[in-house]
């Protein structure tokens, strides 16, 4: 099982500690391809490649996974992006978003009927909900 992981990076990197370990629980399942967005390293200016290397390689890599797992709490050009490239390609999208007060969630995700998407509030909560996703 290959999974995608997308997580903000220039959108913010306030949750990367979420993001970390919610990659850890996803390795219980199968490959992670995009292990480096959980890495505390890893800055809001990103990874230290070209723009059109990281596009590139992460066009292939979503085309390569069997399934994108996202954490959509902040908001990201990028993840959003993703999601919508996952769609088109007909991979399952499975978003974990954590409810804040004075936000919402874009429409263009939450109203989306094709995601698959679980709010959760805690971080045990959410390795619960990715458990049940890839029980079933
Ligand atoms: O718009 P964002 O940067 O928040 O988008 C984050 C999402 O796009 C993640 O899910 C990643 O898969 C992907 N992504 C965007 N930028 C990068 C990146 N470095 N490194 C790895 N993945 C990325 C960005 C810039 C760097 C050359 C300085």
């Amino acid at each position: 099982m290959k999974i995608y992981f997308a997580g903000s990076i220039r959108g913010g990197r306030d949750d990367k500690d979420t993001y970390l370990q919610i990659i850890n629980h996803l390795g219980k399942y199968g490959k992670v391809l995009t292990e480096h967005i959980g890495n505390e390293n890893l800055s809001s200016q990103g990874e230290s490649h070209s723009e059109d290397y990281i596009y590139n390689r992460d066009m292939s890599w979503i085309k390569e996974a069997d399934v994108i797992v996202a954490e959509v709490t902040q908001p990201s050009l990028g993840v959003g992006y993703e999601l919508g490239i996952g769609e088109s390609l007909g991979k399952k999208v499975y978003c974990l978003y954590r409810p804040q007060d004075g936000k919402k969630l874009s429409a263009m995700v939450g109203g989306n009927k094709y995601f698959i998407i679980k709010e959760y509030k805690t971080l045990d909560d959410a390795k619960k909900m990715i458990d049940g996703f890839f029980k079933k």
